[in-house]
């Protein structure tokens, strides 16, 4: 039995989703709020950093989606989102951590920054900067690796078409805004896509994070306290 806690909007879970998709499994969602329901003590027990996605496989509660998406693949490889030869495999895990490390935080700063011009812009040069080289990397392919939709598309197929929706438009890059298309006309990616209005209501919850941060920093301080003194 499979299990995602997860949020629709939220940019970690949003690959596991699409990989349970895109591997036609059969899985639980539960869906958090994130406006508290994350301390629940409930939710602790699996989650020790507070945080979504959570997939529990049978009693096995993950975190971290790199470790979720890894688990699922080794678990129930067919279909496999890996290549097997070592050039293509290391392209897909560099287009995979650059879309975590790099292209997630920027894209939050799109939307936290928007009174904040100097922020916007590092983030905007950040987000352009990544999609440049991924222009580049995926060429005249359908996907990253070729012919086979892998863990690439998988984490940067979640937000890379979202970015007009941030005011970063795709004109500049044929070849990604093209595999978007590819990717939104498959059914799973039809499943998980935001409606306007959600993008909007996202949008506008993350624009006022500043102020949930600060509440979430006390809570969490309380949460590790208690815990770490239990230890
Ligand atoms: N490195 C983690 C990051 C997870 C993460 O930061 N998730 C966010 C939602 S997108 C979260 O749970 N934030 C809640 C909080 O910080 O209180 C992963 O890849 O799973």
């Amino acid at each position: 039995m499979l299990t995602l806690y997860y949020a629709r909007p939220s940019l970690y879970s949003r690959p596991v989703w699409l990989a349970l998709l895109e591997k036609k499994l059969t899985f639980e969602l539960v869906h958090l709020k994130m406006d508290g329901d994350q301390f629940s003590s409930e939710f602790s027990q699996i989650s020790p950093f507070n945080r979504i996605p959570v997939l529990v496989d049978d009693n096995l509660p993950i975190i971290e989606s790199v470790a979720i998406l890894d688990h699922l693949e080794t678990k129930y490889p067919n279909p496999s989102l890996l290549p097997k030869d070592a050039e293509t495999l290391v392209k897909v895990r560099m287009v995979q951590m650059v879309g975590l490390n790099e292209l997630f935080s920027a894209a939050g700063g799109l939307i936290i920054y928007q009174k904040n011009p100097s922020e916007l812009e590092y983030a905007r040069q950040r987000v352009l900067r990544g999609l440049t080289l991924l222009e580049d990397l995926l060429g005249d392919n359908p996907y990253f690796a070729g012919e086979q939709l892998t863990l690439a598309e998988i984490v940067t197929g979640t937000l890379i078409p979202e970015l007009p929706r941030c005011d970063i438009p795709l004109t500049n890059y044929p070849r990604l805004s093209n595999w978007c298309e590819r990717l939104l006309a498959r059914e799973s990616w039809q499943k998980i896509r935001l409606s306007d209005e959600e993008f909007t209501n996202f949008k506008r919850r993350l624009g006022v994070m500043r102020k949930i941060w600060h509440k979430r920093r006390r809570q969490k301080t309380l949460t590790f306290a208690q815990k770490n003194q239990k230890a």
